[in-house]
């Protein structure tokens, strides 16, 4: 659907240019997380609102945390949050724990938080899988 909405016929069938893995304008950015943080997938939108690293306190303590910027009304898209030591083994990252910001515009702003503060690990992954619905 998203490429229905996104794209022109003649868009769609050039090969190589409109799927979801695609880069559509060759700025590096992939197109479903192009389309993913809430804008045109033709488009070259600042690579920071689609996601970045930060380190957050909470209680003393300093947590990896993910800040991304997601649409909102995109019931084709799902979205995973998971952490990990050694990008083997991976388990759910806490995505409640911080609030999302509705940014008024058909987008939210979430914060994806390692399940333990830095202090208790040797490295932590935190990491984000987009995926659409068939
Ligand atoms: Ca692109």
């Amino acid at each position: 659907m998203w490429e229905l909405n996104t794209f022109s016929l003649e868009e769609r069938n050039t090969p190589g240019l409109t799927g979801p893995d695609d880069d559509f304008n060759s700025d590096g950015l992939i197109n479903l997380r192009v389309y993913g943080a809430g804008f045109d997938a033709r488009s070259t939108p600042d690579p920071s609102l689609l996601s970045h690293h930060l380190i957050l306190e909470d209680a003393g303590q300093d947590y990896l945390v993910i800040q991304h910027q997601r649409r909102t009304n995109a019931n084709d898209l799902t979205w995973t949050y998971e952490r990990s030591d050694d990008l083997v083994t991976r388990e759910p990252a806490d995505s409640s724990s911080i609030p999302k910001v509705d940014n008024g515009d058909g987008t939210e702003t979430w914060f994806i938080r390692d399940t333990l503060p830095m202090s208790s690990r040797n490295r932590s992954f935190v990491g984000i899988r987009l995926s659409l619905l068939p």
